[in-house]
């Protein structure tokens, strides 16, 4: 039924319940939506509804109570309908989800209103997502609305409503075990895809063509597809950070940059590459390969427990503006540069992000003091400095134009250090050409 044991989804309801207080928290599942007239996208479970359920279907909700006497976790769902099924899919049924999904009362999704507020009475809050889910919101506040109506019938309605993403967020941030190993499958077939790549590539194959290869290999594998959409960026494209059209002819004097991931057990996977069309670097791709390499691993030293994201992106950048200024990208002043971010145009984004379920993982970045949230064992994140020297920028030395190049790897922080969940995929200069020359029919 669910991806993991139910023990792992109880022991995660366990601790948000000790976050509630006397309060109700409603975590609706994700949304089947269109694509076009009658024809859908593929549904993809919510992300916190996952976390704390592992049930899979659409058009449903929990509902946590802490100190709801009759049960403290509430699902409803859609009943069975055999017509329904026979057309669309098998559902779990209300008969067999208290078993299969370890909750304590379901009730049919069609009863939602009828029974939401009985759910929502004697509590003093209601925790929910108050920025997203805005036909949520409205129905818990007629609810309340008509619950407060009733001043006289000693029923308790809540009173406020608390933003509950970043409470789910902050549990999030550290990986269980079992979190951790599904990241790592992520990892390692993401992985094979771009060796794959890699070997595959060469003059004259279309953006798509690779896109093709490293996303059949991730179904091959047994992932559900990308995490993320791909970007397959020949030469200046580059140079395009979200570039996603993949739709362009690879030329032999450039570099091809990938950023692509797989989605395994909805937990992501998150690499970006950049290697020579040909199988190997010029003396000018080389000169800026080196710098992001280089700045990547001063990151990479960084990953410790108590240093912050913050610390990874101040080291990538020296590395970064430094090279800029030995490539002549830059003059002036290195201090100067770091001071007013005149390095922005070359080098505009952050090191790294959280990853888990979503690929930019929704979890907090400062704590309740502001300050950055400090790394511990179990946190996930990625590590992906860049520079982009796009061929219509005057100010980039001739040979210099036109080469995008970032490298992106996937970090476990443990006790010691940090673990390298992607560094089966080459990255040195020589690795990375020697994996140009491999056969990728040896990946399938
Ligand atoms: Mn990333």
């Amino acid at each position: 039924m669910s991806t993991l044991n139910n023990s792992v989804y109880l022991r995660r309801r366990e601790e948000l319940f000790s976050l509630l207080g006397d309060g109700v928290a409603l975590i609706p599942s994700g949304e089947e939506k269109i694509k076009s007239f009658d024809t859908g996208y593929p549904f993809r479970q919510d992300s916190n509804f996952n976390y704390l359920t592992g049930f899979d279907e659409p058009e449903s909700l929990l509902v946590l109570c802490p100190n709801n006497k009759e049960g403290r976790t509430t699902l409803f769902l859609r009943p069975k309908d055999k017509v329904a099924e026979m057309w669309e899919g098998r559902r779990l049924g209300l008969d067999k989800a208290k078993e299969a999904l370890g909750v304590d009362l379901v009730f049919s999704i069609h009863d939602l209103d009828k029974k939401l507020p009985e759910l929502l009475q004697n509590h003093s809050k209601v925790f929910l997502d108050l920025f997203s889910n805005k036909p949520l919101v409205d129905k818990s506040l007629e609810h309340l609305r008509s619950l407060s109506g009733r001043k006289k019938s000693k029923i308790a309605s809540p009173q406020k409503m608390v933003n509950l993403p970043p409470i789910i967020g902050m549990m999030r941030l550290k990986k269980d075990a079992e979190e951790i190993s599904l990241i790592r499958k992520a990892s390692a077939i993401s992985s094979k895809a771009h060796k794959a790549a890699m070997a595959f590539t060469s003059p004259g194959k279309n953006e798509y063509e690779v896109q093709a290869l490293m996303e059949y290999i991730f179904k091959k594998e047994g992932a559900q597809g990308s995490a993320y959409q791909s970007i397959v960026a020949g030469g200046n494209n580059a140079n395009i950070l979200h570039y996603i059209n993949n739709n362009e002819v690879l030329n032999k004097e450039d570099l091809l940059l990938i950023d692509a991931g797989c989605e395994f057990g909805l937990y992501a996977s998150d690499i970006t590459r950049t290697f020579p069309v040909n199988g190997s670097f010029s003396r000018a791709q080389k000169d800026v390969y080196q710098i992001v390499l280089e700045a990547q691993k001063k990151a990479m030293e960084e990953s410790k427990v108590g240093n912050t994201l913050t610390h990874n992106h101040d080291a990538a950048t020296k590395v970064l503006v430094q090279g800029l200024m030995d490539l002549n990208v830059l003059e002036g002043s290195f201090q100067e540069h770091l001071e007013k971010q005149s390095f922005k145009d070359y080098w505009p984004h952050g090191t790294g992000h959280w990853l888990g379920l979503d690929v930019h993982d929704n979890s907090p970045y400062i704590n309740e003091e502001k300050s950055d949230i400090a790394f511990e064992e179990g946190m996930v994140f990625t590590i992906e400095p860049g520079l982009y020297l796009p061929l219509d920028d005057q100010k980039v030395p001739q040979e210099l134009r036109g080469i995008g190049i970032r490298i992106e790897d996937d970090v476990l922080i443990t006790k010691n250090g940090h673990e390298v969940l992607t560094d089966d995929v080459p990255k040195e200069i020589e690795a990375v050409e020697e994996a140009c020359q491999k056969n990728y029919r040896d990946f399938l």
